[in-house]
């Protein structure tokens, strides 16, 4: 059997800090590694960045850099969060790495000595401010999409590789390997869409920039982005265009898995096979397209400064949390969600209070009732029979599931045992057996069942989320265990738990979690946003006295206040105003809660239309001050006065 597993992900571009989206892909093909690494396979995982090209040239000028300062700065901030996440690359390549742009070079004339790769012209609209060529979709409404000025058809000189030449072989391959693109949909949109109405040949060159790999021969023109990018697959591992590759590459090579995102999997399995044919090297084994995680509740911007990025969730959260949010967050090839109330809903629900309490109340019990030995006293009921068939399954059902990288099936299997586990404990009721000293053989079965079934379940998730396997095991003073021993219970003998046992997972208050982000949210949104909101705000026309009698204001008391149930950012008032009473509903959750507000009198605009938020008819609205970085505050008379008085 070949033992080997070469994996890779998509090199991410240096053109900004990855967000989270980009950051799933790294930790989606580490816990794979992890999992191959464990069922045996000796595994290599290459990752890295893609560091040529006009955009990142442009972005180093914008921020005063040179290309190689700007990439060299944003390729390590790739690094230490890929590091920060617990990514075991085996191999970091950066596309500016010596001996990568070398290989490029080669493969690059060779590709052009043997007819695959000729010179013509490239032909586009062309910005001349901008000096960037564009097709026709990336225009916007005819004009430059950058600066928005006029464009004119212009031709380059470039040189191109004769895509359609090898259409046939490819498809003949697909045919061949059913399982070479994953999910198998895909294959259908790449055959249908793509190689059927036939390939057009591949731009490979430009000369309207310079940061890019030389032509060695043309001097003029840079190596086009696809072809360098894409090699960084065999160059990584030692691939030598002039036959003199190293024992690495034929051992790795082909690459059994590339992880890469929904929007390259054109790149991945038409290009890349291509290229591979071309220049006569095997083809990699599969493609798994992932699908895309996006942000609930708007896209994510600089400008809204609502970027989610690891770093700050791992800042929040922990590593393995961040860690299992994404994993379980996209089902096979499908899209996800994420926002902040989302991820913290996630750690309550599963990780504190399905596997952080498990664990410790198994440990809890043991110390309490054992001065915290555990053994099997060998007393079994038909209860356990069931745990013990859910645990000795899992390993089997995780490895189904990870045949085609189901890794949120797979981690469901894994909490499918522990909450087996909780389940175990409400049917024993060990706190009942530990009244009776003639059950204390049985308590001590009942504590060993829960013990063994955990430690099963901690190895399985060992490769999603490696510390708190690692610290959970460590809680019960066991080691995980090799995959081939988890479908065997009864594997220890005994053990000494720990007097004080490490918190895996506590439950978060929702509300003091989201008050920090909100705050370090409000202080990154840049300072030019806040100042054109600013401004924005005063250039409002000037009014007649009677515009601004048209509106009445008035003193109101809240006699109740709740959170609308659904949202995160309403809140429902009941307002006393003299003899009458209102319901107002009011976007201010995020910055007051109701015991905040309860017993206050604030000013509400008293005719302002009744509108419905929410499925709730407010009726009237709640005046409040904001400052630039988005602080709210109510405004309330300055000495006591009636509820109901006017405002004028
Ligand atoms: O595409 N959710 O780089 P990149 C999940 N340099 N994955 C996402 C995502 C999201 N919201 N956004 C992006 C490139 N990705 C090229 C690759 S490979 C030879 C060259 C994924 O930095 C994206 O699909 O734009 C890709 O697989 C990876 O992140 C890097 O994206």
């Amino acid at each position: 059997m070949d033992k080997k597993f070469y994996i890779t992900t998509a090199i991410a571009y240096t053109s900004a800090k990855p967000h989270i989206g980009n950051t799933y892909e790294a930790i989606l093909a580490d816990s794979i590694a992890r999992f191959k690494k464990k069922q045996g396979f000796d595994v290599f995982l290459q990752t890295g960045t893609d560091e040529h090209g006009q955009k990142i040239e442009e972005k180093a000028k914008a921020a005063g850099k040179t290309p190689t300062e700007f990439v060299d700065s944003v390729s390590a901030e790739i690094k230490r969060l890929w590091d920060l996440v617990g990514v075991s690359y085996d191999k970091f390549i950066r596309t500016t790495d010596l001996d990568h742009e070398k290989q490029v070079q080669k493969i690059f004339r060779k590709l052009y000595e043997q007819g695959d790769i000729y010179k013509g012209s490239y032909e586009g609209w062309y910005c001349t401010p901008c000096e960037s060529f564009w097709t026709e979709s990336q225009l916007v409404d005819g004009k430059c999409p950058d600066c928005g000025r006029p464009v004119k058809k212009a031709q380059e000189e470039a040189y191109f590789f004769k895509m359609a030449k090898y259409a046939d072989r490819l498809l003949k391959y697909y045919e061949e390997h059913p399982e070479f693109i994953l999910p198998v949909s895909r294959k259908n949109e790449m055959v249908n869409n793509f190689l059927k109405p036939g390939l057009q040949d591949l731009c490979v060159s430009r000369s309207s920039f310079k940061w890019g790999i030389p032509v060695d021969f043309d001097d003029k023109h840079v190596v086009y982005v696809w072809l360098d990018a894409l090699t960084n697959y065999i160059t990584g591992i030692g691939y030598d265009a002039d036959g003199n590759s190293s024992d690495k590459f034929n051992k790795l090579w082909p690459a059994d898995l590339h992880v890469i995102g929904k929007d390259i999997i054109r790149f991945h399995t038409i290009y890349w096979p291509i290229f591979l044919m071309a220049l006569g090297v095997p083809l990699p084994k599969r493609v798994y397209g992932h699908g895309w995680l996006l942000q609930d509740g708007g896209k994510m911007s600089k400008s809204k400064g609502n970027v989610i990025y690891a770093d700050d969730l791992v800042e929040f959260f922990g590593r393995d949390a961040v860690r299992y949010y994404v994993l379980t967050a996209m089902p096979q090839g499908a899209d996800g969600l994420i926002s902040w109330e989302s991820v913290i809903e996630k750690v309550n629900a599963d990780l504190a209070n399905v596997l952080g309490n498990l664990v410790n109340r198994t440990v809890a019990m043991s110390n309490k009732y054992f001065g915290g030995k555990v053994e099997d006293k060998g007393v079994a009921e038909d209860v356990d029979n069931d745990l013990k068939a859910v645990a000795v399954s899992a390993c089997a059902k995780c490895c189904k599931e990870m045949e085609d990288y189901c890794v949120s099936d797979a981690l469901e299997e894994i909490f499918n045992l522990f909450r087996r586990a909780n389940k175990y404990i409400d049917e024993t009721a060990p706190w009942v057996l530990a009244k009776d000293e003639s059950k204390a053989d049985r308590l001590a079965t009942v504590l060993y069942n829960l013990t063994e079934s955990i430690i099963i379940g901690l190895s399985l998730l060992y490769p999603f989320m490696p510390e708190t396997a690692e610290k959970g095991a460590a809680n019960f003073g066991l080691s995980l265990r090799d995959f081939d021993s988890l479908d065997k219970f009864g594997v220890f003998s005994e053990t000494k738990v720990k007097e004080t046992p490490e918190i895996l997972f506590q439950r978060l208050d929702q509300k003091a979690v989201m008050d920090k982000v909100n705050a370090m949210q409000a202080a990154r949104a840049p300072k030019e946003t806040s100042a054109e909101k600013k401004t924005e705000k005063k250039d409002k026309p000037m009014i007649d006295i009677e515009d601004f009698e048209k509106v009445q204001l008035k003193v109101a008391k809240v006699l109740a206040c709740e959170k609308v149930e659904k949202s995160n950012k309403l809140l429902k008032l009941t307002l006393k105003l003299g003899d009458e009473t209102r319901t107002v509903v009011s976007g201010i959750a995020k910055h007051y809660s109701p015991e905040d507000l309860i017993g206050k009198k604030l000013v509400i605009v008293a005719n302002l239309k009744p509108a419905r938020l929410c499925g709730i008819e407010s009726q009237g609205m709640i005046v409040c001050a904001e400052n630039t970085e988005g602080k709210i505050a109510f405004l309330s008379p300055e000495k006591d006065i009636e509820d109901g008085s006017e405002i004028f």
